[in-house]
């Protein structure tokens, strides 16, 4: 059960414990969790309200989009441009930044977002969710450019996730630990239910797209077949596989009981030039920094995530995150 603090009450008190605090990093936190309430709305209702299927479009990435891909993006782009705390946003829906209209006011933060990560699940009734990032916006608010958002994760000032699942949560850090909230659909509130979230430091649970095991580089192929060698192998215990195919759900279930997730770089991917699967910008770098937030690890295999200085807006990273114990034995591997 819970004590019934709301999102709202929660960021507040955390506010306070920040000097000089001014209430414009609160008011863009509670913006953010509206258009989460809203993007969970209909993601419900799913084909009740004709949002499922494909909207016959590619985003920058070269995927097919969803209709709720773009529906969603514009869910977050309008509730979060009008309140002044923003200069620019960037989205996986957006080729370029969204700069703050010019009838709003400009402020001191940027937000990156993935409006609906997993969305290929959305049409198969499986979770999916959003994934967003708040940076200070360096130098001039007045029009910043897409270099301004180009920041390693360790300047992020908070980061979190909305889960649309079985439940709605809402999973967030502003570098004071991670805390979970329980969207209670009868009042429309957030409820905090699982403050100060840890991640288990072992692990006997790996998720991995298996499909890819071809191309893998030798210190996953490593890693994996260990794992499925079993008690008989050289780990000396079984070990379980999962793999949702939606990331949000991966580090959710991660945050909650251990395991570490892998969309590492593969040959395939390094024929074709790209760094990874997986976007550092509005993906690896918010969840690494919840995962971090919460004891556990985030690496590419050969760098702390949040380290990687960006050079592109939807640059794709390697990701290896999860339980510190299975992350450090990987990153030694690739170290071998
Ligand atoms: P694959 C969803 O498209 C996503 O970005 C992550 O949420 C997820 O972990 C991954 O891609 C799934 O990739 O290759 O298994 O479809």
């Amino acid at each position: 059960m819970h004590n019934g603090t709301t999102i709202t009450q929660f960021i507040i008190e955390e506010q306070r414990k920040i000097e000089g605090a001014t209430g414009d990093f609160t008011s863009l936190l509670n913006d953010i969790v509206t258009a989460c309430k809203v993007i969970s709305n209909m993601v419900n209702k799913g084909e009740l309200i004709g949002v499922l299927g494909s909207a016959g479009s590619e985003n920058v990435q070269g995927e097919t989009q969803k209709k709720l891909d773009i529906i969603t993006n514009e869910v977050f782009l309008k509730s979060n441009e009008w309140a002044g705390h923003l200069s620019a946003m960037a989205s996986e829906e957006m080729d370029d930044i969204y700069e703050i209209p010019n009838q709003y006011p400009r402020g001191k933060y940027l937000l990156t977002f993935d409006p609906l990560d997993g969305s290929s699940n959305t049409d198969v009734n499986v979770s999916v969710g959003t994934i967003f990032s708040i940076l200070r916006c360096p130098g001039e608010r007045v029009c910043p450019n897409k270099d301004a958002f180009l920041q390693p994760g360790t300047q992020q000032v908070a980061a979190g996730y909305a889960l649309y699942g079985p439940s709605t949560m809402m999973v967030l850090t502003t570098g004071n630990g991670v805390n979970g909230f329980t969207l209670d659909q009868d009042i429309g509130e957030f409820i905090l239910t699982h403050p100060n979230m840890t991640i288990p430091q072992s692990t006997r649970e790996f998720a991995i797209n298996a499909s890819n095991m071809r191309f893998w580089e030798q210190p996953v192929k490593r890693y994996v077949d260990e794992c499925l060698a079993g008690a008989e192998g050289p780990r000396g215990e079984d070990f379980n596989m999962r793999w949702i195919a939606s990331m949000v759900a991966e580090v959710h279930r991660i945050l909650t009981r251990g395991g570490i997730f892998m969309y590492p770089i593969d040959e395939k991917m390094k024929a074709k030039g790209t760094g990874g699967k997986l976007r550092l910008m509005y993906e690896a770098n918010p969840m690494s920094f919840v995962v971090e937030q919460a004891g556990g690890m985030s690496s590419t295999g050969r760098q702390r995530i949040m380290e990687v200085q960006p050079d592109d807006l939807h640059q794709r990273v390697p990701v290896i995150l999860g339980s510190s114990e299975e992350v450090e034995r990987v990153v030694g591997y690739h170290c071998d």
